[in-house]
């Protein structure tokens, strides 16, 4: 028999806080008694949290991408909620699926911009405290496109694979510290991350989910939420999850013309 880690003793710190996956894991754990440090962009989706749970929210505007502000921020959390102990780099997007000859450079540059500096910056302002108290949790949003390619997920595949690693590294550093590292990699999940990369094209967003059961916010939510709740002793490093009608494709064979 296992015994899980009591919820109310986490205080989970997760950027993308507003939408998907980063908003659901806010509310599973909150659910579950934890404290959150919900961390985002749009104030409006902050507030709506802060209001569902009251005390046991504390709610961050910040820009990922900002890494003095994000030092800041995180060097002045409020007790309690400064004793954080899972902290969920999740904040991220893709931006656009043409082919790397068409994409956009300003496209690309976001997402390097988002889903690594931005990353790093959570991470690199939040381990050091997680060290010291001996005891934390990093989880990252990584993806199925850090695993395998398709057409069209250029950066965005590359970004994610540059999470997989470096969960990977910042678990060969800090194993025996006390501080866990987790990557989850989900794969077709429907939240806003198509209308962001269709760029509010709802019907482009539909076509990827239509006529199939995609994972939700919650399917990922419950994945973290089960990876913290493991007894300390257990480091989950990595699971990856799709939807039930998701598959591979064949190799691509380009033929000469006949
Ligand atoms: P959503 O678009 O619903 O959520 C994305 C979140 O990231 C929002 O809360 C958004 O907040 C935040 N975000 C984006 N840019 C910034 C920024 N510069 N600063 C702060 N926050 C930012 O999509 P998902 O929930 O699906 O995406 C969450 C993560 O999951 C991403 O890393 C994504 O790559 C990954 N993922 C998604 C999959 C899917 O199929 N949905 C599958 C695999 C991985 P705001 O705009 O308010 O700041
Ligand atoms: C999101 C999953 O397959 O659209 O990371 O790239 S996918």
């Amino acid at each position: 028999m296992v015994t899980m880690l009591d919820p109310k003793t986490l205080t989970l710190l997760v950027t993308g806080a507003t939408s998907g996956i980063g908003a659901a894991t806010a509310r599973r754990f909150a659910d579950a008694g934890a404290r959150i440090v919900a961390v985002g962009r749009r104030e409006d989706r902050l507030a709506e949290l802060k209001a569902a749970y009251g005390e046991r929210v504390h709610t961050v505007i910040l820009d990922a991408r900002d890494w003095a502000a994000t030092q800041q921020a995180f060097e002045n959390l409020p007790a309690p909620f400064d004793a954080y102990n899972v902290v969920f780099a999740n904040a991220g997007l893709a931006l656009g699926l043409e082919p790397a000859h068409e994409a956009k450079m300003e496209d690309w540059q976001t997402m390097v911009d988002t889903n690594i500096n931005g990353l790093i910056y959570t991470v690199r302002a939040s381990v050091p405290a997680m060290v010291k108290r001996g005891e934390g949790h990093v989880v990252f949003t990584g993806s199925v496109a850090g695993d395998y390619p398709y057409p069209g997920g250029n950066v965005y595949g590359g970004t994610k694979a540059f999470v997989k690693q470096f969960a990977l590294n910042l678990w060969a550093d800090l194993a025996g510290t006390g501080v866990r590292v987790t990557n989850i990699e989900p794969g077709l999940t429907e939240t806003e991350f198509s209308m962001v990369r269709f760029a509010g094209d709802k019907g482009a967003a539909d076509k990827v989910y239509a006529g199939t059961a995609p994972m939700t916010g919650e399917d990922i939510a419950e994945q973290v939420f089960f990876a913290c709740s493991m007894p300390r002793h257990v480091n989950i490093t990595r699971i990856q999850a799709m939807a039930g009608q998701q598959g591979f494709g064949p190799f691509a064979i380009k033929r000469n013309p006949a």
